[in-house]
């Protein structure tokens, strides 16, 4: 019963392009309406006709430590008790920059934004101020929110919407940034030898989840670590998904690596709009008003926002990742074996406490090889596991997200519902 969702759904699309104010939200490419939320509580969502679910969608990644979390929400209470924007400093700034340099271990200085698109936009003009130069290289099918340079070959909607650039996009400010796939050094390389002192920076998802989960390859993130530095490049670690969930201190350092910028977002907020992108205070000293490299905002740095993280990331100190990663792979792997034992060819990847289920055999390295994945079997599997009361993004192009309360039984629930499901 989805009643009065699908009513809502028809009353939005009247005065909401799509319906949504976010396209991967809209669910028709796997041949559903939407659910319009009424609450969410801990590992569980509940919609506007009475269903629960059990959300593995969790925000799209904030959520990691489930919804209405009580600390986060005590602590949002209070803050907006004293008003929840000055566009002035407030304590909380200064505090919540210092738990992500400490989380993040190549951060020496950090600048809060809006949104993970923010961060990616603004990392981008200070990566092209530092080194003169004008040239990006971004990866087949990762996704660095939505601003122009980044809308080429990109995943998350535009992948599942098959949306290869948007018009809007003037061909010259895509026309720097040069596409190579992921997990692939050699492309990167020749890239390099192809345009020798003219790239600015190399942008990376450290672990690519916006095509679905991709893991990189042995020495992939440490080889670019090496080329940037060989051409004079920055390399930037889009960490917006990965940051405080691959670990306290993100892919980078889960992989050892040591990125010259990083952008943030997601979990950084505790579910409230946060951004960021922070680095080696070499470069982040050029923003102005230190430099002269111009990025601002009215709401960036609010009380309300910045409490949220905060709790969050305290919180998160506390929290045991690795026994959440073990729990996370146990469920995949169960998960992988019961849908496998249907006949159809499957694989779900996992890391930290991120999944992905795709209905492929192929090996997973790249955009071109997640997309030999079978959509009619996702779209399958996605229906009747939501039938079910399991709450999955909509698309195999976007990644599954485990949180610190998702609970044995919220395990057991889901893979008892894989196994009704037939293909
Ligand atoms: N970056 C999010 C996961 N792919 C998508 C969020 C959105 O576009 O709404």
């Amino acid at each position: 019963m989805e009643d009065r969702s699908i009513e809502l759904f028809a009353r939005a699309r009247k005065v909401i392009p799509g319906g949504v104010n976010s396209p991967v939200r809209a669910c028709h490419n796997v041949q559903s309406s939407p659910l319009f939320i009424q609450r969410g509580c801990a590992s569980h969502l509940f919609d506007v006709d009475g269903g629960e679910y059990i959300d593995f969608v969790l925000s799209w990644g904030p959520m990691i430590l489930g919804h209405s979390d009580p600390d986060v929400t005590a602590a949002i209470t209070c803050a907006a008790a004293c008003g929840t924007s000055y566009g002035a400093p407030c304590e909380a700034e200064v505090e919540l920059a210092c738990e992500v340099v400490k989380a993040m271990p190549s951060l020496e200085m950090v600048r809060m934004v809006n949104s993970g698109t923010e961060a990616t936009m603004s990392a981008l003009r200070l990566a092209r101020a530092c080194t003169k130069r004008d040239k990006v290289i971004k990866f087949i099918g990762c996704y660095h929110g939505h601003a122009d340079p980044f809308l080429a070959a990109a995943g998350s909607g535009l992948a599942t919407f098959s949306i290869p650039g948007t018009p809007g996009v003037p061909a010259h400010v895509v026309g720097d940034t040069l596409l190579a796939a992921y997990n692939d050094l050699e492309q990167v390389k020749a890239i390099f030898q192809r345009f020798p002192q003219e790239i600015a920076c190399v942008i990376v998802e450290p672990v690519a989840c916006n095509m679905g989960l991709v893991l990189p390859e042995e020495g992939f993130l440490a080889g670019l670590r090496e080329l940037t530095r060989a051409h004079g490049a920055l390399l930037i670690f889009d960490e917006v998904i990965t940051g405080f969930r691959c670990a306290l201190g993100g892919a980078q350092s889960r992989f050892g690596i040591d990125p010259d910028l990083t952008t943030m977002g997601k979990i950084i907020g505790g579910g409230l709009p946060v951004g960021a992108f922070g680095g080696k205070r070499c470069y982040m000293e050029h923003i102005a008003p230190e430099g002269e490299v111009y990025q601002a905002g009215t709401l960036s740095g609010n009380p309300l926002a910045m409490a949220a993280g905060l709790a969050t990331l305290r919180k998160l100190q506390n929290q045991d990742y690795a026994a959440l990663e073990r729990r996370t792979q146990n469920f995949a792997r169960e998960l992988a074996s019961i849908l496998a034992s249907k006949q159809v060819p499957v694989q779900v990847p996992t890391l930290a406490s991120m999944f992905s289920v795709f209905f492929t055999a192929e090996p997973l390295k790249d955009f071109a090889s997640v997309k030999t994945a079978d959509q009619a079997l996702f779209t399958t599997f996605y229906k009747q596991m939501r039938a079910q009361g399991i709450y999955l993004a909509p698309s195999s192009f976007e990644t599954g997200m485990v949180s610190f309360v998702h609970s044995d039984e919220d395990f057991a629930r889901t893979l008892e519902a894989a196994t009704k499901v037939h293909f």
